[in-house]
């Protein structure tokens, strides 16, 4: 019997851990998103859930904790008396407040431990009493009284009691059940245990009429407790709690007018079938999962509440950044023309790399007087004179003293304009895309437009690399086509040919001891090159008309333009990761609600 306790209790933890690790996993979650701002209270309603489910494993081989809450005068110590079968053993009535701390009933000292380690030994007082048979099983808890003065003092005791309970026994004042204070009070409470773990009980019924009782209070209660609590409660119980004192010691002038009483089975009940020691063990797993899916619960809503506008928020950044980035291009695009001059040089090294033949040597010829002729030498020795005109923006700075010889302020001029183009764009939207997340509840620091775009230097650095690569891209695509296998034989033909005739009759002449005058050699010499000339004007032609700068340039854009969607600075940034991190656990928790109910589960609320 004690082994198969342990290890019901051992299943049963484990099971608990899988709830209590789906709360840690919403836990770290929220601790993800602190610019929204519920995810600061729900982060610690998790703790606190988390918390619960420890202090209801290290309870399991434990009794069962009963606890007592209503307002002043419904009869809270009187029941407590009753069920634990000793009059006075909490002090009611005309004593009142009776109740400052809580006060914990139990059959040995050691059962209280826990819940004064918790609550402290400043807000419980604990009472042994031998005599009470009940407490033999369980301990009982009454709760201070919550409509005095102090109520404000009380309350975290309440909560703190709440949190160590198994059972919750609501008791309502017959005579003015529909408190809506206490109720609404109570709410978020109820919420935390699982159906049956919450009791209502009506009591002092006898001051009341058996048939007004039955056939309107209780009903009209019933749809009151359900409005308020939001879940029906399996059983209302009425009463009259001071029927079952030892000494009820009835006012002669107010015995009870009737004998309708449902204490039996009230306390049938709680000492009956919650009491066998595996219920026990079971209605703390089942309170653990009504702890879980509270609290998922209070995630969804919040989540729900604010996902049409954060979603509707992080739409416009989109569009808003996709325009910011197309005009940054833009911006860039139109500074080209002081650059024009590095694409011309760059597409002249790719040239020469490609072309073999006598006009590739004139090419790589061309290539270096260019190179040279435009002051670039400087350049070459960082690499390829592109990176360096349209480096990020560190790099220039980087090399600024080191080319002194180029007018280099052009070049950061141009990533700074383009930035700008960016900021102003983002600008314009940004009021009415902050407005959106304040109301989806974050922060109102993301008004603030600086604290939410990237870096300025990584922003630039990013930008500048696009552009870079945009271009060496077109100018790739431009060098291929114009040393194609076709045109190189072409241009290199007349040439060849050329050569070929002249040494053809040189060496036939050679042979045949027949010497060839000078004039024949300058002649030829001329002749060729005039020939070499004249193709290599034509490559020129071809090259200006096919691969102009200004063309390259052009083609660079729109090619960067069709890729801005996949630029986006801002989805870098710890703002936009806080809203996807948001909606996501909004899917993910909208999910598991849907697994639960699809399992068959208890539904979420
Ligand atoms: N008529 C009647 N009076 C009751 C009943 N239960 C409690 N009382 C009285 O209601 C008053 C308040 O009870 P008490 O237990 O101190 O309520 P508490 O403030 O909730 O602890 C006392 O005078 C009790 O005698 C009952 O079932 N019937
Ligand atoms: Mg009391």
């Amino acid at each position: 019997m004690a082994a198969n306790r342990i290890t019901a209790t051992l299943k049963t933890s484990g099971a608990v851990e899988t709830h209590r690790h789906a709360i840690q996993r919403l836990q770290t979650a929220l601790a993800a998103c602190p610019l929204w701002s519920p995810a600061v209270a729900l982060h610690k309603q998790c703790a606190e859930a988390a918390h619960m489910i420890d202090k209801l494993v290290e309870r399991f081989d434990r009794k069962l904790v009963v606890t007592l809450i209503g307002p002043t005068g419904s009869g809270k110590s009187t029941l407590l008396n009753a069920l634990a079968g000793v009059d006075n053993l909490s002090a009611s009535g005309h004593q009142r407040p009776t109740t400052r701390r809580a006060v914990v009933f139990c059959g040995e000292k050691g059962d209280a431990d826990q819940l004064v380690a918790h609550l402290g030994t400043e807000a419980v007082s604990v009472i042994t009493s031998q005599a009470a048979q009940a407490l033999a099983q369980s301990i009982l808890i009454d709760t201070p009284d919550m409509d005095s003065t102090e109520q404000q003092n009380h309350i975290p005791i309440i909560h703190k009691t709440l949190a160590l309970s198994d059972i919750l026994v609501c008791v309502f004042n017959s005579e003015n059940p529909k408190r809506r204070d206490h109720v609404d009070f109570l709410a978020p409470y109820v919420r935390r245990f699982q159906g049956e773990a919450v009791i209502c009980v009506i009591n002092r019924c006898d001051r009341l009429d058996a048939v007004e009782l039955k056939d309107v209070i209780v009903p009209e209660f019933s749809g009151f407790i359900r409005s308020a609590w939001q879940r029906p409660v399996e059983k209302i119980f009425c009463i009259s709690a001071r029927r079952h004192l030892q000494e009820p010691d009835w006012d002669p002038g107010a015995p009870p007018r009737h004998d309708f009483d449902q204490y039996p089975e009230l306390h049938e009940m709680i000492f009956g079938t919650f009491n066998r020691p595996g219920f026990i063990v079971d209605q703390r797993l089942q309170n653990a999962v009504a702890l879980r899916d509270y609290i998922e619960a209070e995630v969804r809503t919040e989540i729900q509440r604010d996902r049409p506008t954060l979603t509707e928020a992080l739409t416009q950044m989109t569009a808003a950044e996709k325009d910011g980035v197309g005009s940054a291009l833009a911006s860039l695009y139109r500074e080209t023309p002081g650059q024009l001059l590095g694409v011309n040089v760059r597409l002249y090294q790719l040239l020469a790399q490609r072309w073999t033949g006598p006009v590739g040597w004139l090419i790589a010829l061309w290539a270096r007087v260019l190179v040279f002729g435009s002051g670039m030498a400087a350049l070459l020795r960082f690499g390829n004179p592109l990176r360096q005109l349209w480096g990020a923006v560190s790099v220039v700075g980087r090399y600024r003293k080191a080319k002194s010889a180029v007018a280099d302020s052009e070049e950061g001029k141009g990533l700074d304009q383009a930035l700008r183009s960016y900021r102003l764009s983002l600008l314009k939207r940004w009021p009415e895309i902050a407005e959106l997340l304040v109301r989806g509840r974050f922060a109102p620091e993301v008004r603030d437009i600086a604290r939410v775009l990237p870096e300025p230097g990584d922003l630039a650095a990013e930008l500048g690399a696009r552009w870079n690569g945009a271009l060496e891209r077109s100018l790739e695509t431009a060098a291929a086509k114009l040393s194609g296998f076709a045109l190189q034989v072409l241009f290199n033909l007349p040439i060849v040919a050329l050569l070929g005739h002249v040494g053809w009759i040189t060496a036939r002449n050679y042979f045949s001891g027949n010497y060839l005058p000078g004039d024949f050699f300058l002649h030829a010499f001329i002749t060729v090159l005039i020939a070499l000339l004249l193709a290599f004007f034509f490559f020129q032609v071809l090259t200006r008309a096919t691969a102009s700068p200004d063309r390259l340039a052009r083609r660079a854009f729109q090619g960067l333009q069709q890729q801005a969607a996949d630029f986006m600075p801002l989805g870098d940034t710890a703002l936009t990761r806080q809203i996807l991190s948001v909606l996501a656990l909004s899917a993910e928790s909208a999910k598991a609600g849907e697994d639960r109910r699809l399992e068959g589960g208890p539904p979420a609320r």
